[in-house]
């Protein structure tokens, strides 16, 4: 049966060229040539790297080395040494070197020297016999010539019983030409006259920016291990970011990690174990802290061998990150269990919420992985977790017709919970607002100029910040995305089709809906910005391209395989108070060298900075232009090294509506007269351009009199309700003038988690089946029921 299903895909991937070459991402699809299941071992040659077998002449040699032969090395050659003080040299160019060796209980310790001096101890000890292993890497020297050194010290883990090392292969990563032009990215590669929406808009009204706007900084530092397509903050000193199964240098197990715990004060990264594949999944922290990461793609089959990547399904996938508030993360790892936690349908590029109940409503998706969504593959529902039993449906999926008439470019629909409990959704040109309490649809205007804003066609969006000033009136701000045509194939669509550079701006009211849409225009256009709220009130706009569309491998003039050009280099902030020719600045804010497109991601972090990383238009990873991306940048505003505020003791809970005292130092420069507000923000869930759960509500404060000197209490009143702010966690700053103070994290209500309906969860396992799509994919024609 297996065998048979496999011949019929070989043969339709024989026949089709260019119309299967869409269906670019991984989507279980056995290749051609591929039969036998090899491991995914962490040695492997990206595009645009170079492997050194241990045999190269270009490795030199110093001390007793014998050679072993085994179709398991690479080349079937590896050199091993149990002498210490032998070494090995070997002098590249390039900005990364990687190691790949055996590991198992007779390896001792190695020391690693980069140009001269040690960089890193490795203890190439495993209890586990493992070949091809990944034993040292780095990946941001700078681009040039350097001389990387093994040495066997001769020590040795205790648990070990010899002390060997050995090298099997090196793999130089050559670095690609930096990003040219970095002010104006955009006027060098498009044909002129396809540039109207580039144009449109006046050049940048420096005027509006602030006289301390050239403090802004960017620095690059750290790599992520895993790519950064998927970001979320998880304590003071650490994020969460989840990737697809691809060969990232970090490993866990033997194997490549997708997933990684990121240090935001060491930029160390911790590998975690994913069972299942969770490309490209979403998630939300729930009320009680904890966080889910739900939805994926299928098992991966390698393109070159159907390899063992040892992951499962992840179409159906809830996995657990229970919270991890300490410093030290070593406990803190996903938990899955598909038989009993998963959703009750397959979800690709889902978007999941935290509603007002601390639970989780999971919106759209297609059934497998794809490229633009279609009827066929269209999952035009919503379901929950913890499942409920609403509207009749028992634990199961909940049809939503906008998510029908959206169709195609629908997907990773951009979602916000409004302070009258009913949420706020757009996809493609659409928007509407839900109520999921009485399950009812009112659609809003049409998002004007033909912009669609959501996956391929990939906008961003925000609930502007909530304020009691204003009794909590809500307004919706989205920005960038493209008109390309979503019924057109992708060979009909061209990565230099220019993006839109259009934000609609629209007060969810019956008088802001009435007044409709108001378009405002970017100094740049882009697709797939991401839009970072900044505790001052202020939107940072980073990331994107000037032209082309989401995804990999689908449209004409693919640079590399990504869909996408004209990475757009410098970042724009948008100031939504501000008059209306005054919002938009980039004055003072640096430019990076590095692309960022499809799978980055950018965040504010408790400290105040930008986190800002990621971008891999790629099916696996890939050093060519536009490659995986690993390296970590760091945008701090012009108030990261100005006189801040800080929060000197909050309450770790704060319940809806109930006063809290908060000690805060003011700056020595604040009088009587200061402009203190307290702010309590959530970090939000990244990914593709959504910022889930991105909110910052202002909090009803009073300064205590008498307060005077620097250090003074301050009357705070928590939010009014949970419409307004979700219960869960959330980071409290206090911006005086202007100048934020570091966040610190509470939780908003009682911390207590969603309700749990054991009856639909129940219904759900006896009336869905785990991993559909694998069992369909065995010509398994279950009716569901297990
Ligand atoms: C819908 O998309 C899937 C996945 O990309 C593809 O296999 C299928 O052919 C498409 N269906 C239609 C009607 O275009
Ligand atoms: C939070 O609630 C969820 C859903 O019931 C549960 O899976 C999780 O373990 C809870 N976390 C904590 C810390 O209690
Ligand atoms: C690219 C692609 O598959 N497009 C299809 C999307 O779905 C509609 C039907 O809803 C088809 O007509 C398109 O061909």
């Amino acid at each position: 049966m297996a065998v048979h299903a496999f011949l019929v895909l070989w043969m339709l991937a024989v026949l089709c060229s260019s119309a299967c070459a869409s269906k670019s991402a991984w989507n279980g699809m056995i290749t051609p040539g591929s039969v036998k299941a090899t491991t995914f071992t962490p040695y492997y040659v990206p595009p645009g790297a170079k492997s050194y077998d241990s045999a190269s002449p270009l490795l030199h040699y110093q001390g007793h080395w014998t050679d072993s032969f085994s179709s398991g090395y690479v080349q079937k050659t590896l050199r091993t040494t149990s002498d210490s003080q032998a070494a090995m040299t070997f002098t590249f160019t390039g900005t990364g070197i990687e190691w790949f060796g055996n590991t198992d209980s007779r390896h001792g310790i190695a020391e690693v020297y980069m140009d001269g001096s040690m960089v890193q101890e490795v203890n190439l000890y495993s209890s586990k016999s493992m070949k091809q292993q990944r034993l040292f890497w780095s990946f941001d020297l700078p681009q040039g010539r350097h001389t990387v050194k093994f040495v066997n010290t001769g020590k040795k883990d205790e648990s070990s019983k010899g002390t060997r090392m050995d090298v099997d292969a090196l793999v130089v990563t050559l670095g690609g030409p930096l990003a040219v032009s970095p002010l104006n990215p955009l006027a060098q590669n498009l044909q002129p006259g396809s540039a109207q929406q580039l144009t449109e808009y006046p050049s940048l009204d420096l005027a509006a920016s602030s006289g301390s706007a050239s403090q802004w900084t960017l620095e690059q530092k750290g790599t992520t291990g895993v790519n950064a397509m998927q970001l979320a903050v998880i304590s003071d000193t650490h994020a969460i970011i989840m990737d697809k199964v691809e060969h990232n240098p970090l490993t866990v197990a033997g194997h490549p990690a997708w997933g990684a715990l990121y240090n935001l004060k060491t930029n160390a990264v911790k590998a975690l174990h994913v069972q299942s594949n969770s490309f490209c999944a979403g998630g939300t922290f729930l009320s009680n802290g904890t966080m889910i990461n739900v939805g994926g793609n299928p098992v991966v089959e390698d393109k070159t061998s159907a390899a063992d990547f040892g992951d499962v399904d992840g179409l159906q996938a809830v996995r657990i990150f229970e919270p991890c508030d300490e410093d030290n993360v070593d406990s803190c790892d996903i938990y899955e269990n598909h038989a009993r936690i998963r959703m009750a349908s397959p979800r690709w590029y889902n978007t999941v919420m935290r509603l007002q109940d601390g639970s989780a409503m999971i919106i759209g998706g297609s059934s497998k992985g794809g490229w633009i969504n279609n009827s066929t593959t269209n999952n035009p529902t919503i379901e929950f977790w913890p499942p409920k039993n609403i509207h009749g449906s028992n634990g199961l999926p909940i049809h939503l017709p906008f998510l029908v008439d959206t169709l195609n470019s629908n997907l990773f629909p951009i979602t916000f919970l409004l302070p009258d409990g009913t949420i706020f959704v757009a996809a493609n040109q659409d928007a509407m607002i839900y109520n999921w309490q009485t399950n009812t649809e009112r659609r809003l205007p049409r998002i004007p100029n033909g912009v669609r804003v959501t996956y391929p066609m990939t906008g961003t969006g925000l609930l502007l910040p909530l304020s009691p000033a204003n009794n909590y009136t809500p307004e919706i701000l989205l920005c960038g995305g493209s008109t390309v045509d979503d019924t057109q194939a992708g060979y009909d669509i061209s990565s230099q089709a220019p993006a839109s550079a259009q934000c609609s701006r629209m007060v969810l009211t019956d008088a802001g809906i009435a007044a409709g849409w108001a378009a405002e225009q970017m100094p740049a256009a882009r697709t797939m910005p991401d839009a970072v709220l900044l505790p001052d009130g202020r939107v940072l706009l980073v990331n994107g391209a000037g032209s082309g569309i989401s995804g990999y491998g689908n449209v004409r003039g693919q640079v590399g395989a990504s869909n996408a050009d004209n990475p757009v280099l410098t970042p724009v902030l948008y100031d939504p108070a501000a008059p209306r020719d005054a919002r938009f600045s980039s004055a003072g804010l640096p430019s990076s060298a590095i692309p960022r497109m499809y799978h980055s991601v950018a965040t504010l972090t408790p400290a105040g900075k930008i986190m800002i990383a990621g971008s891999n238009p790629n099916l696996d990873r890939s050093e060519v232009t536009y490659g995986t991306e690993y390296r970590v940048e760091w945008l701090s505003p012009p108030y990261m090294v100005a006189e801040r505020p800080a929060v000197k003791s909050v309450e770790r809970k704060i319940g809806f509506g109930e006063k809290v005292k908060m000690e805060v130092k003011l700056p020595s420069t604040a009088g009587p007269d200061a402009d203190v507000q307290v702010v309590l923000m959530d970090l939000g869930f990244v990914t593709h351009a959504v910022h889930a759960n991105s909110r910052m509500v202002y909090l009803e404060t009073v300064r205590m009199p008498g307060g005077g000197g620097q250090t003074e209490a301050l009357d705070v009143t928590g939010p009014p309700n949970a419409n307004v702010y979700p219960p869960g966690p959330a980071w409290v700053y206090v911006v005086v003038s202007g100048v934020p103070s570091e966040g610190t994290k509470v939780m908003v209500g009682d911390g207590r988690g969603p309700p749990v309906d054991e009856g639909a969860w129940q219904n759900l396992l006896t009336q869905t089946s785990v991993d559909q799509y694998e069992q369909s994919k065995k010509g398994d024609k279950s009716d569901g029921s297990e």
